[in-house]
């Protein structure tokens, strides 16, 4: 699968975008069934993205659902929010849920002033921690990914030898990954996606 990840910059604000598309021929059902479970996915994140929501809390969610139909689709085994808070997640969706954007792309993500780390496996690769405020612009941006340098990872695969059907793992490793990123701006009312316009 193929994904374009691309920007845009007005007066130095930017937004920050992603797609994915299966190059060539017809996407099989399998591909579909992960788009679509990364754009539902993605659909909810976005739903949550209110003032005063903490966005780790919206992180653990979309773990969790991706997490959900990753059992469904039966790679993944065992109870979602259990897999989650051992980080068995990050063996598919190694990155945080999205950024703040702002005058420059990251520039202002970060964590709320005064809150040291958290080192809990299931939230280390979070780049911000903070609760969201109207005005605060940010990215929403699940993503599956079937990355032979983590799938492969001998330390990864004793650790979760459990919570994965490795055998049907080792089967994806050709299929490459899938990101779908919008640019949200949080207000007091719904969230409104700055991005929409471009099709999914
Ligand atoms: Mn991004």
């Amino acid at each position: 699968m193929l994904h374009f990840s691309a920007g845009a910059e007005v007066e130095r604000y930017v937004i920050d975008v992603t797609r994915t598309f299966v190059a060539g021929e017809k996407p099989t059902r399998f591909q579909r069934d992960l788009l679509n479970l990364v754009l539902s996915v993605e659909r909810a994140a976005i739903k949550r993205c209110l003032p005063g929501r903490e966005w780790k809390e919206i992180h653990l969610k979309a773990a969790t659902e991706l997490t959900d139909g990753l059992i469904d689709l039966k790679l993944m085994k065992g109870r979602a929010e259990s897999l989650v808070e051992q980080g068995a997640h990050t063996l598919f969706f190694p990155h945080g849920l999205g950024h703040l954007v702002g005058l420059g792309v990251r520039d202002a993500s970060g964590r709320y002033p005064g809150r040291p780390k958290d080192e809990t496996p299931a939230l280390k690769n979070l780049r911000m921690d903070l609760p969201l405020a109207a005005g605060d612009v940010t990215t929403v941006e699940p993503g599956l990914y079937f990355i032979p340098s983590i799938l492969n990872d001998p330390k990864r695969r004793r650790r979760y030898r459990r919570s994965v059907d490795w055998q049907r793992a080792e089967k994806c490793l050709g299929l490459g990954g899938i990101r779908i990123e919008d640019t949200v701006l949080v207000t007091d009312n719904e969230p409104e996606v700055l991005t929409s316009a471009i099709a999914t």
